[in-house]
C-alpha cells in the first residue's frame, strides 16, 4: 500500500516529465543535431488588431499558401451529390449507427468518387459532435467490422500492410484500427466521418491522372501543372470539405462542431483544410510535420529539399524552388496554424519522430499564438519545448507523446479532452 501511494505521489508529480528524449538514428544527409537546426527568422505575422487580421492579413497569408505550398483549389468543380448507400443501425455491437455515403460530382463522370463511413453513437440524445479525417487504409482498415465492403482503389504497395499488386486484400482489414479507436471517440459521445484518401486520388506521382485533379481539369490527364495550381493535398483536403458539406445534411451531426484531424502527410492535409474551410471548428495535426507543422527554416529531420524530391505531387510546383533556400519562401508553418485562428488547433508530436521535428512544430504553435491573442485567447503561453507527455496550450494544443511516429489512444485523449474543453464553453 506505501508503495503504490508513493508510486502514484511520483506520478502526480511528473514522473513523465522525467523521461528521456529518445535519440534519433543517424541518416546521411540529414541532420539531427539541434545545435545545427538553425535560426532564422520568421516571416512577420504583421500583426495589428483582430479585425484587420481576418479582413486583410488572414486572406493575404491564405494566397501565400496557395501561391507558394499547396496551390489554389480551382473553384469551378461542380456540385457534388450525396447518396446514402446503407445504414447499419446496429453496428459495433449496438454502440453506433453506420452509414456509407456516396459523394460524386455528376459533372465530372471521371471522378470516381469518395465512399465516406459515418458512425455515431446511439446512446446520443441529440446531434453530436464529429471528427472528421481522411485514412491511410480505406473504410475497411479503420474499421474491424467485417461487413465494411473492402475498397476497390489503387493503393501503395505494401507487404507489411498487405496491399497485394496495389489492392486491398481481407488481411487489410482493421489494420489501421489502432490509429481510430472507434469505441473510445462514440463513448465519449463523438461521431467519425472518414474515407480513403485515394478516393479523391492516388498518392503517387501519376495518382492525379486518373483521380480528381484530371477529373475537374480541361485538359484531363493531359494538364501541366503551373505554379500555383494544386498538388494532392489540396486535392484530399477538397475531399474533406465535401464530407463537411454532407454533415450539414445529417441530422444526427451537430454541424457546427466538426473537428478536422488527420496523420502525417494527412496532418499537413488536415492543417490546409482547416485553413481553407470555417466549416471546421478545432484542427488537429498529428505529426504532420514538415510542410505541415514543423518550420521549414529548421533543418531538422526532413526537410523542403527531401520532401519536394520524395513527394512533389503534393505541393504546388513552386514549393520546390525553396528546396536548400527555406529563406526565400514568404511562409513557414506558424502562419499554416494562425489560418486556424481564432478556432482551436491541436498539434501533436512523437518523441521518437524526429523526422518530424518535434521542436518545429512546438514552435509553429508557439509562434502562432499572438494572432489568438490578437482575439483575446491564449494560445500556447509556455516559452520551452515541453517534457514527453506534458500536454500544454489553452487554444493551440501541443503533446509530445511517448513513442514512434503513430496515432494512438494517448493522442486522442488529448483530442476528446481538447474538444469537450472548447466545446462546453
Ligand atoms: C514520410 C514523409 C513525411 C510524412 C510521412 C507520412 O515519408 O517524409 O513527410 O508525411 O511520410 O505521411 O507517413
Amino acid at each position: 500500500m506505501k508503495l503504490s501511494l508513493s508510486l502514484l505521489l511520483l506520478l502526480a508529480t511528473g514522473l513523465h516529465a522525467q523521461t528521456p528524449a529518445p535519440k534519433p538514428k543517424a541518416r546521411p544527409g540529414v541532420n539531427y543535431d539541434e545545435a545545427k537546426a538553425g535560426n532564422l527568422p520568421l516571416p512577420d505575422l504583421k500583426l495589428t488588431t483582430a479585425e484587420e487580421w481576418t479582413t486583410t492579413r488572414r486572406p493575404e497569408i491564405l494566397k501565400l499558401f496557395q501561391d507558394h505550398v499547396f496551390g489554389k483549389t480551382p473553384e469551378n468543380i461542380g456540385t457534388p451529390k450525396f447518396e446514402v448507400t446503407a445504414t447499419k443501425r446496429d453496428a459495433l455491437g449496438g454502440l453506433a449507427t453506420r452509414k456509407f455515403i456516396h459523394i460524386s460530382l455528376p459533372d465530372r463522370p471521371a471522378w470516381l468518387g469518395m465512399d465516406v463511413m459515418l458512425y455515431t453513437p446511439n446512446a446520443a440524445t441529440g446531434p453530436v459532435p464529429c471528427f472528421v479525417g481522411p485514412s491511410f487504409g480505406g473504410n475497411h482498415a479503420v474499421s474491424t467490422e467485417k461487413d465494411v465492403p473492402l475498397s476497390t482503389r489503387w493503393m501503395r504497395e505494401s507487404k507489411e500492410k498487405h496491399i497485394v499488386d496495389h489492392k486491398a486484400t481481407e488481411a487489410t482489414r482493421g489494420t489501421e484500427s489502432s490509429r481510430w479507436p472507434l469505441e473510445m471517440i462514440l463513448k465519449a459521445g463523438f461521431g467519425v466521418a472518414t474515407f480513403y484518401y485515394g478516393d479523391v486520388e492516388g498518392d503517387s506521382a501519376d495518382g492525379w491522372k486518373t483521380g480528381l485533379r484530371a477529373a475537374v481539369s480541361p485538359d484531363g490527364a493531359n494538364t501541366v501543372w503551373k505554379d500555383g495550381e494544386w498538388g494532392a493535398i489540396g486535392a484530399w483536403s477538397w475531399g474533406l470539405s465535401r464530407v463537411a458539406d454532407y454533415l450539414q445534411t445529417e441530422k444526427s451531426v451537430d454541424s457546427k462542431h466538426l473537428a478536422v484531424i488527420g496523420h502525417s502527410r494527412l496532418g499537413k492535409t488536415s492543417l490546409w483544410t482547416g485553413a481553407q474551410d470555417e466549416h471546421f471548428g478545432i484542427v488537429i495535426s498529428n505529426d504532420s510535420g514538415e510542410g505541415g507543422a514543423a518550420l521549414m527554416r529548421r533543418d531538422f529531420g526532413e526537410t523542403t529539399a527531401i520532401i519536394t524530391k520524395a513527394f512533389p505531387h503534393w505541393f504546388t510546383s513552386t514549393y520546390k524552388s525553396y528546396a536548400g533556400n527555406a529563406a526565400a519562401c514568404p511562409t513557414d508553418a506558424h502562419m499554416l496554424i494562425a489560418l486556424a485562428a481564432p478556432r482551436p488547433v491541436y498539434i501533436a508530436s512523437a518523441a521518437e519522430d524526429h523526422w518530424a521535428d518535434q521542436k518545429g512544430e512546438f514552435l509553429s504553435g508557439k509562434h502562432a499564438s499572438p494572432v489568438y491573442a490578437l482575439f483575446g485567447k491564449k494560445g500556447i503561453v509556455v516559452d520551452e519545448h515541453p517534457a514527453i507527455d506534458t500536454p500544454v496550450g489553452d487554444f493551440v494544443g501541443y503533446h509530445n507523446r511517448t513513442g514512434k511516429h503513430d496515432v494512438t489512444d494517448y493522442d486522442w485523449a488529448q483530442y476528446l479532452q481538447f474538444a469537450k474543453r472548447h466545446w462546453s464553453k
